[in-house]
């Protein structure tokens, strides 16, 4: 940890140093001229290779051409055709680089031994092992209690996963979502029949509430915003939180944390009531709107105003601003923050915002929301290779009918006795999906963890098998699809050799295993043969795509007329499917589950995304937390006046305790943030042996008490903390 620390010093040290020493070459002696001719002269003896590829730092993937010297990574730039990057990256796509090289990566596999110690087997060992493991299992308790986890955005986790588990007969695979968007993805799919996307570069209006584009980046999405701008758009920001954005913001609206459905409802009760609304859209597309009108009549301004300690006027400009704009106005769908993850009213605030939305008349306008067209995809040939059949057996999850799948579900089925074997890739569900210490105990019970990742994760620390993948600079990746008013199809290729000899893919892991546990007929396909049967619609080679690493069809989506994907192909103002899920039909308002008490010094702890972090993936990644370190990014954000009051000043420490758990951190003080909340950045105190990042603030995770699941959703609620400061 010592060493680290120096390291990381030093490194901040060597750069200043660096800039000083150029800056007093520049007055004597130093000619950037020639400094420029003798290192081009050096760079033409050096092997210089490009190849395009796709960075995997966050989930989306922006394209980038890597820049391989002498064999090892230089640098990398942004792909200008990829619709996320369009030819930039950020600061972790340039420090993730590092990755392939850093000493923390699993080299071997690596077998838990009775004392709890890691022993290095060979691939042979652990494929046989895991094989008979898994028989053993399927034959004792039957397959269904076989599951498999992977963060969703790994398309080939996901692919090889479930083909894996559908072929020993469990339909059990989950992903990450219900412990990111799957609010957002619940509301929006039964109100609209999914989550459009947002035509940014021509609006004239826009609502954020609670999506931080600047910090949550998205490349692509802040070049857009920042043209609008340019172009006079209004850019309202809702948020407990002045956050990054705001920079570019025309207003910060700094609601109460955990109360937007309030927000929203009135929002759509002044945009009735003022006939601000699209009338023939919703004649024509909506269903169950005099329910809907009806129900919001009592959500007034004047009672949001209570609720949210947001002003009446300034709710009803904001829904002016909305109504006089559309449709070339719109509220964002949010991703994480109160419409995906956070509250037991996220959900419907997320099927309020896709509402409001449609009483702007914005579905599939320029400047609206749009549901993007994505590439045609085929499959492999089943007369060649084999596929499995979907079991017919029910999922571990199905009391849950509105999600797809529920992982926060996990760590009680396995308490229950309902799930025994485990394989996870490319996720760190004992850290990130319910609240660690929780979730740790609950996969120690399982009788076979196997593991697939770079890294000694807080999930592989348990496992009994650890196998170590190459990193996204040294493997294949089955092809992604983008979809947008183009659609685009984009390929993540080895840009250099392996670096440990004795690390594999995630196709020949899986090819491995699925051969050990009998099944291997349904994996005699190679990585290339599958992307080729994957392109064959889209008229693409793939060596067409290797040589361009990102393609934008020439199929554009015509604009005018929305699809809505629901029972009654309606928006559903009145939801018929939360009625039959025993559900209210209409977003009403509820309220968070937990409220501060402020006259008891109580408050709501929130989160966000860091602009150089990205979850566990750089915890351990010596660059960018040298970034956190410089600009005391991991300090607990209170309100100055709040603090002042308490005798806090910055930088002071503090014991942050919640009904779960207690921790330690410095604070920030700030006039930027609700006086009831305290703010800490996610991708912090990490519990795993190896990593760095856990010298850094702590998890929000580990304060999580550990309430029931949202019953609408499954998701885990995470912003329903109340905690409690003490200086120490
Ligand atoms: N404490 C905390 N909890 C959170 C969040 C948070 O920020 N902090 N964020 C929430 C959100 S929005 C999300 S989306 C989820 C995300 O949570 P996860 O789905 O768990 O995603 P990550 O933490 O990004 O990465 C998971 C694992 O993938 C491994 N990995 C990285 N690269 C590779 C690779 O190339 N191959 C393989 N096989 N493994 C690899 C990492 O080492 C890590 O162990 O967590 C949610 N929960
Ligand atoms: N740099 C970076 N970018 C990322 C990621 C990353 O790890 N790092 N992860 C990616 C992933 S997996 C995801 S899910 C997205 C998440 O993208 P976002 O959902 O945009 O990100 P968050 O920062 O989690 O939440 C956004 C904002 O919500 C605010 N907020 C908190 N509580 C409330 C509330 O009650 N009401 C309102 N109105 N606002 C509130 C927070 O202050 C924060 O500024 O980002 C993606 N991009
Ligand atoms: S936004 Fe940044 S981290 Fe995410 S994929 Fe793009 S470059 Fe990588
Ligand atoms: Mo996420």
């Amino acid at each position: 940890m010592l060493e680290e620390k120096i390291s990381r010093r030093t490194f901040l040290k060597a750069t200043a140093l660096a800039v000083g020493a150029l800056s007093v070459g520049a007055v004597g002696t130093f000619s950037f001229e020639t400094w420029k001719g003798k290192r081009a002269e050096a760079e033409r003896k050096d092997d210089i290779r490009v190849i395009p590829t796709l960075c995997a730092a966050c989930s989306n993937y922006c394209g980038l051409n890597v820049y391989v010297k002498n064999g090892r990574v230089w640098r990398a730039v942004g792909l200008p055709q990829h619709p996320k990057s369009k030819g930039k990256i950020c600061a972790r796509g340039h420090g993730l680089l590092a990755t392939p090289y850093l000493r923390q990566r699993l080299t071997q596999p690596l077998k838990r031994m009775e004392d709890g110690s890691f022993q290095p087997i060979s691939w042979e060992q652990a494929f046989r092992e895991i094989g008979e493991k898994l028989q053993e299992i399927r034959t004792k308790y039957g397959p269904g209690v076989i599951a498999h986890i992977s963060y969703s955005g790994r398309k080939t986790a996901r692919w090889y996963g479930e083909r894996l588990l559908w072929a020993l007969g469990s339909p059990n695979t989950f992903t990450h979502d219900a412990s990111c968007n799957t609010g957002r993805v619940v509301g929006f799919e039964h109100t609209v029949g999914g989550t459009p996307g947002t035509d940014i570069a021509n609006a004239r209006y826009m609502v954020y509430m609670g999506r931080n584009l600047a910090e949550g980046i998205t490349p692509g999405d802040v070049f857009e915003l920042a043209k609008a701008r340019e172009k006079g758009a209004q850019i309202v920001v809702v948020d407990p939180r002045g956050n990054n954005m705001y920079q570019m913001a025309t207003k910060w609206v700094p609601i109460r944390p955990g109360t937007d459905l309030a927000f929203v409802l009135a929002l759509a009760h002044v945009l009735i009531r003022e006939g601000l609304y699209d009338a023939a859209f919703v004649k024509e597309y909506g269903y169950g709107f005099e329910q809907f009108a009806q129900a919001v009549e009592k959500y007034t301004p004047q009672w949001a105003e209570e609720i949210t300690g947001v002003p009446a006027a300034t709710i009803e400009e904001v829904a002016r601003g909305l109504g006089k704009n559309k449709p070339r106005a719109f509220i964002h769908p949010g991703w994480r923050g109160p419409t995906g993850n956070s509250y037991a009213n996220s959900v419907d605030t997320a099927r309020t915002v896709a509402l409001v939305n449609a009483l702007l008349g914005n579905y599939q306008k320029e400047g609206g929301l749009i549901f993007g067209k994505n590439p045609p995809f085929g499959n492999l040939d089943p007369a060649k290779y084999p596929a499995p059949e979907k079991p017919a057996l029910p999922r571990v999850d199905n009391e849950w009918t509105l999600p797809h799948n529920v992982v926060t579900a996990v760590p009680d089925k396995i308490r229950d006795g309902a799930l025994k074997a485990i394989i996870v890739n490319s996720s760190n569900p004992v850290m990130h999906y319910n609240n660690p210490l929780y979730a740790r105990e609950a996969y120690k019970l399982l009788e076979l963890l196997v593991v697939v990742d770079i890294f000694m994760s807080e999930t592989a620390e348990l496992a009994h098998y650890v196998l170590p993948e190459v990193s996204y600079l040294e493997r294949d990746d089955v092809v992604e699809g983008i979809g947008g008013k183009k659609p685009v199809v984009a390929l993540r290729q080895q840009a250099i050799g392996k670096i440990h000899p004795e690390t594999k893919a995630s196709w020949e892991i899986y090819r491995g295993i699925a051969e050990a546990a009998g099944v291997g007929k349904y994996f005699n396909f190679t990585i290339d043969e599958l992307n080729q049967a994957m392109l064959a619609p889209t008229g693409l080679s793939l060596n067409e795509l290797k040589a361009e690493g990102t393609v934008v069809l020439n199929s554009p989506l015509l604009l005018g007329t929305p699809n809505f994907e629901t029972p009654t192909g309606k928006v559903e103002f009145y939801s018929t499917n939360f009625k039959a899920a025993g559900f209210d039909p209409i977003p009403n308002w509820k309220p968070p589950l937990v409220m501060p008490d402020v006259s008891k010094g109580e408050f709501r702890l929130i989160n966000g995304r860091q602009a150089y972090h990205s979850h566990t993936n750089t915890t351990r990644n010596p660059y960018l937390l040298a970034l956190t370190e410089h600009y005391h990014g991991d300090r607990l954000w209170i309100n100055r006046r709040v603090a002042e009051r308490m005798g806090l000043k910055e930088g002071d420490w503090v014991e942050v305790r919640s009904e779960a758990a207690t921790a330690r951190v410095q604070v920030h003080l700030t006039e930027a943030i609700h006086p009831e909340a305290v703010f800490i950045y996610a991708p912090y105190g990490s519990l795993a042996k190896d990593a760095p990042g856990r010298n850094f603030a702590f998890s929000f995770m580990t304060l999580l008490p550990y309430h029931k699941l949202d019953p609408v959703s499954g998701i885990a609620m995470t912003q329903e903390i109340v905690v409690t400061l003490r200086k120490i």
